[in-house]
Order: C-alpha cells, then sequence, then structure tokens
C-alpha cells in the first residue's frame, strides 16, 4: 500500500497536475439561468483542504455581491450559500481554495440571470474597486488592520521609503566615484 501511494505521488508530482483543478460547478461556467440555486457547488479533482483562505464570491451586474455565509468543504466539493439573486445580467463567481497540495487556487467563472428576481446583494459590500474602500464593512476594516505596522502607517509606506533611500544612495555613491576620477 505504502509503495502505491508513494508511486501515486511521484506521478502526481508534475506541477500540472499538482494543483487542484475545477472539474465542475453549479452554475456552470457560461450557463443561463432563470434562476440562480440556492447555493454554489465547485467540484474538483482531488480533496480541498479546509481553510480559512477558502472564499466564494459572486458579484452581480451591478456590482453587488450575492454569496454569503460559510464557506463548507466536504472531500473535494466546496459549496456556498447563494442569496435569491436580483438584477438579470452577467454574474461573476470568484473562488480561492487551498489546494490539497497546500497551494491556494483562484480562478473566475461566469453566469447569466436571464429573468430578472426578487432578491437584493448583501447589506454595504460592493465590489472592491481601487482599494481605498474606507472600511465600511468588518471586512474590510479587518484587512485595514493586518496591513497596518506600529504607529499607524502601512508597512508598506516604509518599505517604499526603504527602496527609495537606496536608490537616492546608489546615485549619490555613483557620482561621487565619478567626480572623484
Ligand atoms: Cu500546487
Amino acid at each position: 500500500m505504502v509503495a502505491i501511494a508513494m508511486l501515486a505521488m511521484l506521478a502526481g508530482a508534475g506541477p500540472a497536475a499538482a494543483h487542484n483543478a475545477l472539474v465542475s460547478s453549479d452554475p456552470e461556467d457560461g450557463a443561463q439561468l432563470a434562476e440562480g440555486p440556492e447555493r454554489i457547488t465547485l467540484t474538483f479533482d482531488q480533496f480541498v483542504q479546509d481553510a480559512d483562505v477558502n472564499q466564494v464570491a459572486v458579484t452581480g451586474p451591478d456590482g453587488g455581491q450575492w454569496a454569503e455565509g460559510a464557506v463548507e468543504v466536504r472531500e473535494n466539493v466546496v459549496t456556498a450559500p447563494l442569496r435569491p439573486l436580483g438584477p438579470a445580467g452577467e454574474y461573476t463567481l470568484g473562488f480561492r481554495i487551498l489546494s490539497a497540495d497546500g497551494h491556494p487556487v483562484a480562478e473566475k467563472i461566469q453566469f447569466t440571470l436571464t429573468t430578472a428576481g426578487t432578491g437584493t446583494p448583501v447589506a454595504g459590500a460592493t465590489a472592491p474597486t481601487d482599494g481605498s474602500d474606507p472600511g465600511t464593512e468588518t471586512g474590510a476594516a479587518d484587512n485595514a488592520e493586518d496591513e497596518t505596522g506600529s504607529g499607524g502607517v502601512p508597512i508598506w509606506v516604509w518599505i517604499v521609503a526603504a527602496v527609495v533611500l537606496l536608490g537616492v544612495g546608489l546615485t549619490l555613491a555613483l557620482r561621487m566615484g565619478r567626480n572623484a576620477q
């Protein structure tokens, strides 16, 4: 049994075979629906790790969010509750899941709602635009805290400052070296 398992691992160790691949979904990519399903179902070729990074988002034609609630993992099947849909048009289903091999996999599929429903999107949640959202929803506020270092200055500001200073220092050093000759 161990030898077979090891052979299977070796056979599947190629980079293409390593990541989870989406086998099927409900709704399907490119589907035309008169009504949305109660939940999104994503089926993969191998098991998905149950982790906090697993996310499913459904963005409507007006930018509203329609997936709400916990993402559930059962072996190779991921499900997420879907609200009753609203405006007719194209919906984008985006997901990020943790592969069996530990790598995150993100993909987008699209489906079209042909008949407008009476549903309403998740309150206060709109598709992220340029990242300047002040964080009216709790998720955005959490993210802002994560990216903030001590003193309320985001870490990236220090990194940019360090890179700029390094560039200035190198330029000065080069000029001084040239003048000295
Ligand atoms: Cu991988």
